[in-house]
């Protein structure tokens, strides 16, 4: 027996910071069409998808910072994304800059949502592990500031029945921890979605940039692999505003091999046929979590 899904990951070359909406979404819609043509059903775009990686500065002036949030989704120019995804029959991954009134308060969080082939909302994810700092430190040559321009999901990693599977969403900073995939697989992801803006030079720690490919794809293919689940990784890559973004968007089998990869920092699109029943060659197998797992011994994972 065989469950596949043709999926697509959607790589973004840089954005500059005076890049318009449309002008994004125009280069998204060339990637959908191309996508629909080689008969991809879920296409999987990087975090922050529809502007540059804007926590890099900061931003005092509100007025500013708000025009890279997203108040509407869909809104008047993202709206012909959806429209493509009805007229191609293809869902897609995306990730955004979301701000929100709750009650008196504006909220602001770095989210992905997941829409369906027929161009509805089918669930929404938001950001947990927001990685950098909160305040501004002008001695990087460049600043990470994700603590202080969003608030931390709260309603944790989650499991959506689409596509003819589970599927489930992350973004960025997630992937480099254990408990993002072990969370999810434990909810039956089959499928993890993960779009990443990731500096290769990190000033705290300048002597890992050489290793950030390697680190990337390192804890992808182990959480794949450890969790039995097919992950769909997707860059925003290329020099960004004069910062490396690395590339090598890749989707990776429940065996933890990297069936597909991107080899340029530009717009590309890759594509791999995903059989959902492989992750049964892991999960019923070497890492079946009812017969191998033991929580009793874990409880210091969840009480520190
Ligand atoms: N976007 C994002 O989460 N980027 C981080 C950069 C390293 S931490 C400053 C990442 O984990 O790739």
């Amino acid at each position: 027996m065989s469950r596949h899904i043709v999926v697509g990951a959607a790589q973004l070359g840089p954005i500059a910071r005076d890049e318009s909406r449309e002008q994004v979404v125009e280069r998204m819609l060339a990637l959908m069409e191309r996508a629909h043509q080689r008969g991809v059903t879920l296409l999987v775009f990087p975090e922050l998808a529809l502007t540059t990686f804007f926590p890099r500065w900061f931003i005092e002036d509100e007025q500013e910072l708000d025009r890279f949030y997203e108040g509407d989704m869909p809104g008047p120019a993202t709206d012909p994304l959806f429209a493509a995804a009805k007229r191609l029959g293809i869902g897609f991954y995306l990730g955004y800059a979301e701000r929100v009134r709750e009650g008196s308060q504006v909220r602001r969080y770095n989210t992905a949502i997941l829409v369906n082939e027929h161009g509805s909302l089918v669930g929404k994810y938001r950001k947990v592990h927001l990685p950098g700092h909160a305040e501004h430190e002008p001695w990087r040559p460049f600043q990470h500031l994700e603590k202080r321009y969003f608030a931390p999901g709260e309603e944790g990693f989650g499991c959506w029945e689409a596509f003819g599977g589970k599927m489930g969403m992350a973004l960025c900073n997630d992937r480099r921890w254990p408990e993002t995939y072990r969370v999810s697989a434990l909810q039956g992801v089959e499928l993890l979605m993960l779009g990443y803006n990731t500096p290769v030079h990190y000033p705290p720690v300048p002597q890992h940039d050489h290793l950030q490919g390697f680190h990337n794809h390192l804890c992808m293919q182990a959480g794949a692999y450890q969790n039995g689940m097919w992950v769909v990784a997707v860059a925003k890559a290329g020099r960004e505003e004069g910062c490396d973004l690395l590339g090598q968007s890749c989707i990776i089998a429940p065996t933890g091999e990297i069936v597909a990869m991107a080899s340029t920092l530009e717009d590309e699109l890759i594509v791999h046929d995903c059989d959902l029943e492989r992750t049964r060659e892991i999960r019923e197998h070497i890492f079946n979590f009812r017969l191998h797992r033991r929580p009793e011994c874990y409880g210091v994972l969840v009480e520190s």
